[in-house]
């Protein structure tokens, strides 16, 4: 989670013999998953972290369906409570089950929503999440929180501590503009500042967007990384609220 490239560009502009400094963050700050409990780690079997996730009951967790593609039960774990992908704390569950939105093609056609099944229960507060009606929550302009692990630049490394920053809800009209057809209203949310520079990125995937700490997105896609003019877009959660509670109940 990231970067404004364009203070970086001038500063180096005024001053040419300098070499390119490691980007500060901008916008993002570390965290912890004491403050976040309910933010986890999708692992592979080796425990290396590939996605987020968002635990919304003891055994049941909230992530992206692009980030199951080519997983089964097997190949995947979550893991709770662990602030630092280098951590060995927390609690690591093995996964019974993995529903994927039965409608998921591609992050860009929409429907990029899964639902986890934990053999373990987390000990962890679960998030509340969007009922259906609930979309009201992204008026343009409201302040939306991201969470992950993901790399801090495009191309960039992953943070080894949980990062989280806040960046605005984009208007629908905006987010077009910026993505056309690929944008899908009904099934997508745009956030992110016109200028660029806070934005969810590489490894992000699947992690939460909260609005007043209620889970209303999911880490979906974008144009690149906190690039001027391309907000990260989220899974528009209000559309998925009845399936997710379905697997919820299940
Ligand atoms: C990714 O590859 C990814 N800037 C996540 C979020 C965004 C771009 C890419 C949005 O997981």
């Amino acid at each position: 989670m990231l970067v404004a490239t364009a203070a970086a560009a001038t500063a180096l502009a005024a001053s040419p013999t300098a070499t390119a400094a490691p980007q500060p963050i901008v916008g993002g700050t570390t965290t912890t998953t004491a403050a976040y409990p309910f933010v986890m780690q999708i692992t592979d079997a080796s425990g290396s972290q590939f996605c987020g996730g968002t635990l919304v009951a003891p055994r049941k967790v909230v992530t992206a369906a692009h980030c199951m593609v080519g997983e089964t039960t097997s190949s995947v774990r979550v893991v709770g409570g662990r602030t630092n992908l280098n951590g060995t704390d927390g609690t690591v569950s093995k996964v019974g089950k993995i529903w994927v939105n039965p409608a998921y093609h591609d992050a860009t056609d929409g429907d990029d929503v899964a639902v986890l099944t934990l053999a373990t229960s987390m000990p962890y507060k679960p998030a509340p999440y969007v009922t259906p009606s609930q979309t009201g929550l992204y008026a343009s302009g409201t302040t939306a929180r991201i969470l992950g692990w993901g790399t801090t630049s495009e191309n960039g490394s992953s943070s080894n501590q949980l990062r989280t920053a806040t960046v605005p809800i984009v208007s629908d009209s905006g987010c077009k503009s910026s993505y056309g057809s690929d944008f899908v209203q009904s099934d997508m949310v745009c956030a992110g500042y016109t200028s660029g520079g806070v934005d969810t990125c590489q490894g992000d995937s699947g992690g939460p967007l909260l609005i007043g700490g209620v889970l209303a997105g999911i880490t979906s896609w974008g144009e690149g990384c906190a690039e001027a003019g391309y907000p990260g877009v989220y899974t528009r959660l209000t559309t998925f609220s009845d399936l997710v509670t379905a697997q919820v109940g299940s």
